[in-house]
C-alpha cells in the first residue's frame, strides 16, 4: 500500500514536473532526467511517447549517462558526456552518412526540394533521438523530449540545444542495438501493421489527370506485366486544389475511376494537403471559419498563407475538436472508393512566407492538457497531429480496415499514425545513394515504413538511373515510383525495352519476397526492428560493418547489395542468392544469412492475386548444417490478427551425417488453422540454388 502511494506520488510529480529529481522508469534500464527549471506545461503531454512516462524510483548511483542541463542565453541546453568510441545512428530523416558522429542537425520540419536548403541539415521530419552503439556491442539511446526548434550535435559530448524552455531527456541502456530498438519502441509506440496491399509496388506522378490517364496507367501496368497494387492521385484530381473535392471537369465521376481500378486489383490513394482555400463559396472553408478552427496569427486572427490553391487557412490540429472535425471529413471522400490518403505540405510549407512556414508567433490553441502555444513549439508537430486525425478519419470511414496514411512531415512518434516518404529528392545517382542511409536511420528511429521516390522526384530521370533505382527501390519498405510534373515520364515503360525489363525483374523480386517482407513488417510491429536494417545489425561485434551504407538488410535474413556498390562489407559467410530470373546488369546482388529459411511466393501481379498456398523455401544452412525461418500470415487487412487470427509457421532444416536434410514446417502460433501448402525447397549454397519438390515430412537428399 505504501509502495503504491509512493508510486502515485512520483507519477504526480512527473505530471506536475516541478521537481528536479532524476528518476528511473519501471524496468530499470530507462532513466528520465529533469532539469531544475522543468515546466511540464511547456512539453507535456508529449507527442513522442505512447503513454506518459511514469518514473518510479531514483536513478542508481552507478548510472553512467547523465545529461547536464544549462541555459545559454535564450537557449536551453542538455549535454550528455558519452566519450569516444561510439557509433551514432538515428536522428530520423537525415541527409548524409549512416553514422552520425561529428554532425549537427536542425530539427525544424522544412520543405527542402533537392535537400539543398540550409546545407541539407534539415529535412521534412524531426526526430530528437540518437542511438549509440559502443565497441562492445552494447547500445544506448537518448530522447530529448522537446518539440521546440532544436539542434542535435553528436560527438563525444552529445548536445541538444533548443529555442524552447528546459526539457527532459530520456536515456535508455541496452545490451544490444536490437534490445535498444525493443525498449525504444516500447516507449514511443510500435508502428501499426499496414494492409498488405500497401507493401506492393506503387505508381505515382504529379499528377495523373484527367481520370482517363489514371485508368490508362493501370492498363499499361497490367499490359507490361509490372506487378503493382496502388495508383496515386496527386493534387490535380481536386477542384482548383480544394481539398476534399474532385474536379468536375477532370474527375467528374470519381467512383468510376476507383471501380475501374478495383476491378483490376489496384487500390487508389489521393492527396490531402492541410491548406484550405480561403473562399467564402467553398463549403469546407465556410465550415472551418464558422467554427473558428484555424491557426491564428499573433493578433489572434485566422492566419493566412499561400499554398497551391492560393491564400489558405490552416486547421489548428493541436485542438482535439479540430482533429475530430478533420477525421469526420474522410468518410465522404473514402466513400468514393479511395483506399488510402497522402498528406503532403504539412511541415507546414507556405509559399508566401520568407521562412517557408508560419511565423514563429502564430498561435495554436491546444486542448486536452496540451497548452496553447506559439508556432515555435508546435511547428514540428503540426503534421503529427494532422496525421493522427487523418488516421482516425480512415478508421471512421472503414472501421474494419487498416488505415494507410502517407505523410511528408512528421515527428518522433508519428510512425504510430502514418508511413512516410523522404520528400522531394532529385533524379541523380547521388540521391539514389543517399536514400539508403536516410531510410536506414529513419528505420532506426521507430519508423519502419518509409522509402524515397523511386527514380527521383525533381529533374528528369534517365533510363539507366530508373533501372538502377528500381533495382534498389524494390527493396525499400515503401516502394513507390514518383516524379514531378516538369520532368520526363518515369513509368517503367517510359524508356526502352531493357529498362522496362530491368524494372519488371526488380519488382517481380519484391512480389516473390512479399510473404517474407510482410513477416518482417509484423516483426517490426512487435520488436521495433526496422524492415530495412543496417548491415551491422547482423553482427554487432564486427566493427567493419558499422559504417556500411551501400548494402542493407531486408528483415534479418537477406542482404541487398546495389550493383554500383563498392568495397561493401558484409557479414561473414552469407550466401549469394539468385531468384530464377533473367540476369541483367542492373539487379542488386542478394545474399542470404547462413542458418535461415526464406519463404518465396510464386509471382503475382498484385497482392489480391498473391497466393501463398504454393511456396518455395530457400534453405541456407549454417556451419552446423541447420537453418530456421518464420512465416506470418493473416487476412492481410482488418484487425482480426489482434485477436489471434493469424498463422505463424516455423521452418527448420537440419543436415544429418549421411547428407540428408530433414526439413519441417510447423504451425507454431495463431488461431487461424494451418493451410495445406504445395512446397518446393531451394538449397542455397556456393552461389547457386538447387530446387526440389518437397512434401512435408519427407527427408531430402541434396547433392552438389
Ligand atoms: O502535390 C505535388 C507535390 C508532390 O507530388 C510531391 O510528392 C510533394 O513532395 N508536392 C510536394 C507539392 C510541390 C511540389 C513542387
Amino acid at each position: 500500500m505504501r509502495h503504491l502511494f509512493s508510486l502515485l506520488l512520483l507519477c504526480l510529480a512527473s505530471l506536475l514536473a516541478v521537481s528536479a529529481q532524476q528518476c528511473y522508469m519501471a524496468d530499470s534500464r530507462v532513466a528520465v532526467f529533469y532539469p531544475a527549471a522543468y515546466d511540464a506545461a511547456a512539453h507535456q503531454p508529449s507527442p513522442i511517447f505512447e503513454r506518459e512516462l511514469c518514473p518510479t524510483a531514483a536513478v542508481a548511483a552507478d548510472w553512467s549517462l547523465r545529461p547536464v542541463f544549462s541555459q545559454d542565453g535564450a537557449q536551453s541546453v542538455a549535454t550528455v558526456h558519452v566519450g569516444e568510441g561510439v557509433d551514432y545512428y538515428g536522428e530520423g530523416e537525415v541527409n548524409g552518412t549512416l553514422r552520425r558522429g561529428g554532425t549537427t542537425v536542425t530539427l525544424w520540419n522544412t520543405d527542402n526540394p533537392n535537400y539543398c536548403e540550409e546545407d541539407s541539415t534539415r529535412l521534412y521530419q524531426s526526430h530528437p533521438w540518437l542511438m549509440g552503439v559502443r565497441r562492445d556491442g552494447t547500445a544506448f539511446g537518448l530522447i530529448a523530449d522537446c518539440t521546440w526548434r532544436m539542434t542535435i550535435h553528436a560527438d563525444a559530448d552529445v548536445t541538444f540545444r533548443s529555442d524552447g524552455p528546459a526539457f527532459r531527456v530520456v536515456v535508455i541502456e541496452a545490451e544490444s542495438p536490437q534490445a535498444l530498438m525493443q525498449q525504444f519502441t516500447d516507449l514511443v509506440g510500435h508502428a501499426p501493421l499496414p494492409p498488405m496491399w500497401a507493401l506492393g509496388y506503387q505508381q505515382c506522378r504529379f499528377s495523373y489527370h484527367p481520370d482517363t490517364q489514371v485508368m490508362d496507367i493501370a492498363d499499361q501496368l497490367r499490359r507490361h506485366r509490372i506487378p503493382c497494387d496502388v495508383i496515386w492521385m496527386d493534387i490535380h484530381y481536386m477542384d482548383g486544389f480544394r481539398i476534399f473535392t474532385f474536379s468536375p471537369e477532370e474527375f467528374p465521376h470519381p467512383r468510376r475511376v476507383t471501380d475501374y481500378l478495383h476491378a483490376r486489383h489496384f487500390k487508389s490513394v489521393c492527396m490531402i494537403d492541410p491548406g484550405i482555400k480561403v473562399d467564402s463559396t467553398f463549403w469546407l472553408d465556410r465550415e472551418g471559419t464558422a467554427a473558428d478552427y484555424w491557426v491564428q496569427d499573433s493578433r489572434h486572427q485566422p492566419y493566412v498563407g499561400n499554398v497551391w490553391p492560393g491564400p489558405c487557412h490552416f486547421p489548428d490540429f493541436t485542438r482535439p475538436e479540430v482533429r475530430r472535425w478533420w477525421s469526420g471529413l474522410y468518410p465522404a471522400l473514402m466513400a468514393e472508393g479511395i483506399d488510402g490518403v497522402w498528406n503532403d505540405m504539412n511541415e507546414p510549407a507556405i509559399g508566401s512566407s520568407a521562412t517557408k512556414t508560419m511565423p514563429l508567433d502564430a498561435h495554436h490553441r491546444g486542448g486536452e492538457g496540451l497548452a496553447a502555444g506559439p508556432h515555435l513549439r508546435y511547428h514540428n508537430v503540426y503534421a503529427h497531429y494532422m496525421v493522427k486525425a487523418s488516421r482516425d478519419g480512415l478508421l471512421l470511414s472503414h472501421p474494419d480496415r487498416r488505415p494507410f496514411v502517407l505523410s511528408r512531415a512528421g515527428f518522433l512518434g508519428s510512425h504510430r499514425y502514418a508511413a512516410m516518404w523522404t520528400g522531394d529528392n532529385k533524379s541523380s545517382y547521388h540521391h539514389l545513394r543517399l536514400s539508403i542511409p536516410m531510410s536506414l536511420n529513419i528505420g532506426l528511429s521507430g519508423q519502419p515504413f518509409n522509402g524515397a521516390d523511386i527514380g527521383g522526384f525533381n529533374t528528369s530521370t534517365t533510363a539507366e538511373l530508373l533501372a538502377d533505382w528500381t533495382a534498389v527501390g524494390a527493396f525499400y519498405p515503401f516502394a513507390r515510383n514518383h516524379c514531378d510534373q516538369g520532368g520526363v515520364r518515369q513509368e517503367p515503360w517510359a524508356f526502352d525495352r531493357a529498362t522496362l525489363d530491368a524494372c519488371r525483374t526488380a519488382i517481380n523480386r519484391r512480389y516473390r519476397l512479399l510473404p517474407y517482407i510482410y513477416t518482417a513488417f509484423e516483426e517490426a510491429t512487435r520488436t521495433g526492428m526496422p524492415v530495412m536494417r543496417p548491415v551491422f545489425m547482423a553482427d554487432v561485434h564486427d566493427l567493419a560493418l558499422r559504417g556500411e551504407e551501400q548494402a542493407f538488410l531486408v528483415g534479418g535474413d537477406l542482404a541487398v547489395v546495389p550493383r554500383w556498390a563498392e568495397k561493401v562489407h558484409l557479414p561473414a559467410l552469407w550466401q549469394r542468392l539468385t531468384l530464377e530470373e533473367q540476369p541483367d546488369k542492373y539487379q542488386a546482388t542478394l545474399y542470404q544469412r547462413p542458418g535461415s529459411v526464406v519463404p518465396l511466393a510464386n509471382l503475382a501481379q498484385n497482392v489480391e492475386e498473391l497466393a501463398t498456398d504454393s511456396l518455395t523455401l530457400l534453405v541456407c544452412l549454417d556451419a552446423d548444417g541447420r537453418a530456421t525461418g518464420r512465416l506470418y500470415e493473416d487476412a492481410r487487412d482488418g484487425f482480426g490478427y489482434r485477436e489471434g487470427q493469424y498463422t505463424v509457421y516455423t521452418f527448420t532444416a537440419q543436415r544429418a551425417d549421411d547428407g540428408t536434410i530433414a526439413v519441417s514446417m510447423r504451425h507454431t502460433d495463431g488461431t487461424l488453422p494451418p493451410r495445406r501448402h504445395t512446397l518446393r525447397l531451394g538449397l542455397v549454397s556456393a552461389g547457386r540454388v538447387k530446387y526440389t519438390p518437397w512434401r512435408e515430412g519427407e527427408a531430402v537428399q541434396w547433392r552438389f
